[in-house]
């Protein structure tokens, strides 16, 4: 708990929560704590080229068995997304030294890069690019939402690690995190056994029109991308109404140029957020979307091009795993649930390499990405806990 407040202190907002986006110098420092406090538990510290931090406890033999996070936060960001997972692996650590636990093969806790990709796109960017899921070059290459490279911040940080990607196969992954919606709250269940992360798709719409007089211009001589951004945002609505079940959209950034009281602007940037469990239903609200831009255009008069910032399939966890974490939280006195998860995690990347899932605890109103986003401490420590047996547990289990 400690640690988490020390945390949270870094980039701390007036009024609670913090805003630590990636390769920040905030994000700098925010490493430099945590990879301090690896070193006080003499973990072997590496930093890979995309500037994933993981500390190991060599202890064993084998693959490790790793855990890990982020610890980059969006701008309205809460104390514990990312950070708590991070932090709890430092937690078991630590408890198995005090108390002579020598588990049977090496612990590992990763930071990830640039998970929340509110920064640089896509998300979960560090641990695609450890799973080899992105090569290392168009990872340094991209350019943030103030026309920064990526691989220039993570040079002027001063993590940018030798360590080549993809990274090592751990023997197992596990991966704490609060739930950040409602459910388990809404259900009085303490402990969620994630059965895997749901499809994600981000783009960035660009709508060219043309910047004229906003008291001159008769309304049917207008090219106005505003109007377009704005049908487009009520557009998704829609999608998500009529698709219904576990269909969300979300337009979370809009860029106006000139952006002026009298100006009917040239230029609209928005990005989209789409997700869905289910693939198909996931292409289908694509489709209808592309379709509804073309039809924007004609009739509006405007051009749209649209550019993929991330695209990620829903990812299933392995059932041994998920069946481990369900049982050990059961035998702690837990209730428990499975669930699938609606936000990206790291742990999805990771499971592209090795048996792989994810334990969540609840969010208080499901409210996160939100500076009151809070997690009470008997359910961060039950959390914990569940990590420590499913670690040690995986541990002794061969796949
Ligand atoms: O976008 C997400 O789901 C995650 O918070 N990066
Ligand atoms: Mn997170
Ligand atoms: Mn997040």
């Amino acid at each position: 708990m400690n640690r988490i407040f020390a945390l949270g202190e870094i980039g701390a907002l007036p009024g609670g929560g913090c805003n630590r986006l990636a390769l920040t110098d905030a994000d700098r420092d925010g490493r430099d704590l945590v990879v301090g406090w690896m070193r006080d538990l003499n973990m072997e510290v590496t930093i890979d080229v995309i500037g994933n931090v993981i500390g190991t406890w060599r202890v064993g033999k084998g693959a490790p068995v790793m855990t890990g996070s982020h610890i980059d936060t969006v701008r309205t960001g809460g104390l514990y997304d990312g950070n708590y997972g991070v932090l709890a692996g430092l937690e078991i650590v630590e408890t198995c030294q005090q108390h002579g636990i020598t588990p049977s093969r090496p612990l590992a806790v990763g930071i990830f890069t640039d998970e929340e990709g509110a920064r640089f796109a896509p998300d979960m960017l560090g641990s695609l690019v450890y799973a080899g899921g992105m090569p290392v070059e168009a990872a340094h290459n991209v350019i943030g939402i103030d026309g920064v490279r990526l691989g220039d911040e993570l040079e002027r940080i001063g993590y940018l690690g030798a360590t080549p990607c993809p990274g090592h196969v751990p023997h197992a992954f596990v991966e704490l995190h609060i739930e950040q919606g409602p459910l388990l709250e809404v259900n009085s269940v303490r402990i969620g056994a994630v059965t895997g992360v749901q499809g994600i798709s981000w783009q960035e719409v660009t709508i060219e029109g043309q910047s004229n007089h906003a008291g001159t211009t008769p309304m049917h001589l207008r090219k106005d991308p505003a109007y377009a951004a704005a049908a487009l945002t009520v557009f998704l609505r829609e999608v998500a109404k009529r698709y219904g079940g576990d269909q969300v959209c979300t337009v979370g950034k809009i860029d106006v140029h000139p952006n002026l009281t009298n100006v009917v602007p040239s230029r609209v940037i928005l990005t989209l957020d789409v997700r869905n469990t289910n693939e198909k239903v996931l292409q289908k609200a694509e489709l209808e979307i592309a379709e509804f831009c073309a039809q924007l255009e004609a009739n509006e008069n405007v051009t749209i091009t649209r550019r993929s910032l991330a695209r990620f399939e829903p990812v299933v966890f392995d059932d041994r795993v998920i069946t481990l974490v369900e049982g050990l939280a059961r035998q702690r006195g837990n209730t428990v649930q499975r669930m699938p998860s609606g936000a990206g995690h790291d742990a999805q990347m990771l499971a592209r390499l090795c048996p792989t899932g994810m334990i969540f605890v609840p969010s208080h109103k499901g409210l996160s990405h939100n500076v009151k986003e809070h997690t009470d401490r008997d359910d961060l420590v039950a959390g914990a806990n569940v990590l420590l047996d499913a670690m040690l547990g995986l541990a002794e289990m061969e796949f």
